[in-house]
């Protein structure tokens, strides 16, 4: 169907190529972790690991290690959460590149919003508007098949906006200039990203690794605050998150579903080539 639909989402040859990895995920490393709960994410997780699912029992060893592994990226989705700055039940949000849902649901059982959710994969926005139906939720949360860079939604229509490691496949000065028309004045912007750290230089090997993997363009810290600033962005906090997520990415590495990325991921960090970032924004 989406054929015609998907001309006038995708603007570029390289948004098709996205696109088309999207409708065609469906790895067990996300698939087996949403299963846990029935809440699916697209995002890497952060806190400690309880160790003692490495061990025990080998019957419930691989199941006891994908729950884990499923706790720390809801973690991430929660502390996202956090710094939308308790939304008004009556106020509307926007998760701009939504994946299958997981945060969208998340933020709509926490502060009771409407929550309109966007992608650029038809498969990704299926699966989540059929998981809508399946939480008997009505209209409060909804999946849209649109470009987070020309959404067609009225300016100032949403308190909060967020973006869930979504940054990396978009120029940051249009995706700001959008957030901007879309955010009401006092209104709240929060992304936790990857991006390459100005300190260390260019893009290390494995920054460039990741950026092959997933066919993005992971940005460097500098160029956030840049574009921030130049769209009425300022930001009120903003956490490395980089200690954080490595015990993630070591428990990951010793999954069942580890997917080969996981070293990439490891050296980057470890290096100080590549960091993990919360950014909170006021739109002013
Ligand atoms: N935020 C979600 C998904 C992250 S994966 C989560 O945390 O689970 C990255 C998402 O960005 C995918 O859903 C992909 O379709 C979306 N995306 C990439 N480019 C986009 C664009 N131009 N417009 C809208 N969504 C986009
Ligand atoms: C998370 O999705 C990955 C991305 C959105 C792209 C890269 C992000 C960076 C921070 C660089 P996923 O959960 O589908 O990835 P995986 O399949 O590896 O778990
Ligand atoms: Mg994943």
């Amino acid at each position: 169907m989406a054929a015609a639909a998907d001309t006038n989402i995708l603007t570029s040859p390289y948004q098709h190529s996205i696109a088309d990895y999207w409708n065609r995920e469906k790895d067990p490393v996300n698939l087996r972790l949403g299963d846990v709960s029935g809440t699916y994410h697209h995002h890497y997780g952060i806190g400690e690991v309880d160790r003692s699912v490495l061990e025990g029992p080998e019957e419930t060893r691989e199941a006891r290690i994908i729950a884990e592994m499923h706790r720390l990226e809801t973690a991430q989705a929660t502390l996202l959460l956090d710094h939308l700055g308790a939304p008004d039940p009556a106020a509307r949000l926007l998760d701009a590149g939504s994946g299958r849902g997981g945060t969208s649901f998340m933020a709509h059982e926490r502060f009771g919003c409407r929550v309109d959710g966007i992608s650029i994969s038809q498969s990704q926005v299926a699966f989540a508007n059929d998981q809508v139906q399946r939480r008997g939720i009505g209209n409060a949360v909804r999946f849209h098949l649109k470009n987070m860079l020309d959404t067609g939604f009225e300016k100032g229509a949403f308190r909060g906006i967020w973006n869930n490691e979504s940054t990396m496949y978009v120029e940051l000065a249009q995706l700001f200039e959008e957030h901007a028309r879309l955010l009401a004045r006092g209104g709240r912007y929060v992304t936790i990203t990857g991006c390459y750290n100005d300190a260390y230089g260019l893009p290390s090997r494995a920054v460039s690794q990741i950026n092959a993997h997933y066919i993005c363009h992971v940005h460097p810290r500098s160029t956030y605050f840049k574009e921030m600033a130049a769209h009425r962005l300022v930001p009120a906090e903003v956490i490395d998150l980089t200690e954080a997520t490595i015990p993630y990415w070591e428990l990951r590495a010793q999954s069942p579903v580890a997917t080969g990325i996981e070293e990439a991921f490891l050296t980057a960090y470890r290096s100080g080539s590549f960091q993990y970032l919360l950014i909170a924004a006021d739109r002013v």
